[in-house]
C-alpha cells in the first residue's frame, strides 16, 4: 500500500561538480517502477539539480512558515516550489538544535510546505541521553504531538524516524528498537490523522548504509530511508535505493 522512499539529505555538502552524482543515481531511481527516491540539496543547488535530476524529484532541507517578509537568510515554500522543488524535510534533529526549532515551528513550516504542494518531510528523535533514561517513546509521541500537521495525508506528509544518537555515528539502532518506535509512530499517526495516518510513510534515519539498509528495510513500518553521509555518492546511494526494491 505504501511505497518506499528513499530520500537524499546532503546537508551542508555539495557543489555544481558534486551535480554529477545525481545521473546515475536518477538512472537507478527512476529504472523502479515501485519505489520513490529523491535528493535534498543545499538551496544554492536546487535549479541546478532539478535541471539536470530529470525525473527524479528534488528536495529541500528547510523552509520557513512564512510565504515572504523580512526573515533574513530564510526561504519560503513558494519559494522552493519556484525553484523546481518538490519536498522539503523540515524539523531535522540538527536543526532542532542548532536553530533550536520548537515542534510548533516545524508544524508551521510543514503547514506552509504542504500549502504549497510541496511534501513536507517532518523528522522526530531522541537523544542518546534521552534513550538511556527511557524516554524515547515519549520525546518521540510529544515531537509527533506537536509537529504534525492535521492536514497531512499520505500523498503530502512523511515521517523520519531519527534517532539524535545515530546520526553521523554508524551506529545504528537495534531492530527490534526501530519496529518498536516506528510502531508507536504508525499508531500515534492513527490517533492524530485518523484513516490517513496508516498512509503516510514512516522513513527511518541514521547511519543508513548499502550495508544495513536491507536490515532496516526490511522492519515492519519502515517505508523507506533518510540518508545524510550515504547519499552524497551514487556508488553509496544506489544500492540504497536497490535494497528497498
Ligand atoms: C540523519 C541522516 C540524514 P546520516 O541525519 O538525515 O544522516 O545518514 O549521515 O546519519
Amino acid at each position: 500500500m505504501r511505497r518506499m522512499l528513499v530520500a537524499g539529505n546532503w546537508k551542508m555538502n555539495g557543489s555544481h561538480a558534486a551535480l554529477a552524482e545525481l545521473d546515475a543515481i536518477a538512472a537507478s531511481a527512476v529504472a523502479s517502477p515501485v519505489i520513490d527516491a529523491a535528493i535534498c540539496p543545499p538551496f544554492t543547488l536546487i535549479e541546478r539539480a532539478v535541471a539536470r535530476a530529470g525525473a527524479l524529484p528534488i528536495g529541500a532541507q528547510d523552509c520557513h512558515a512564512a510565504d515572504k517578509g523580512a526573515h533574513t537568510g530564510c526561504v519560503s515554500a513558494p519559494m522552493l516550489k519556484e525553484a523546481g522543488a518538490r519536498l522539503v524535510i523540515v524539523g531535522h534533529s540538527e536543526r532542532r538544535a542548532d536553530q533550536h526549532e520548537t515542534s510548533e515551528e516545524v508544524r508551521a513550516k510543514a503547514e506552509a510546505a504542504i500549502r504549497h504542494g510541496l511534501t513536507a518531510i517532518v523528522c522526530v528523535g531522541e537523544t542518546e541521553a534521552e534513550r538511556d533514561s527511557g524516554k524515547t517513546l515519549d520525546v518521540v509521541g510529544g515531537q509527533l504531538d506537536g509537529s504534525v500537521p492535521p492536514v497531512g495525508t499520505g500523498a503530502t506528509l512523511v515521517i523520519a524516524y531519527e534517532p539524535v544518537w545515530a546520526i553521523g555515528t554508524g551506529r545504528t539502532p537495534s531492530v527490534a528498537d526501530v519496529a518498536e518506535v516506528h510502531g508507536f509512530i504508525r499508531k500515534r499517526l492513527g490517533a492524530l490523522l485518523g484513516d490517513e495516518g496508516a498512509k503516510v510513510r514512516i522513513l527511518y534515519g541514521g547511519s543508513v548504509k548499502g550495508e544495513n539498509a536491507i536490515e532496516l528495510l526490511g522492519v515492519a513500518d519502515v517505508d523507506g530511508a533518510l540518508v545524510g553521509g550515504a547519499s552524497l555518492t551514487a556508488a553509496q546511494f544506489v544500492p540504497i535505493i536497490e535494497a528497498a526494491v
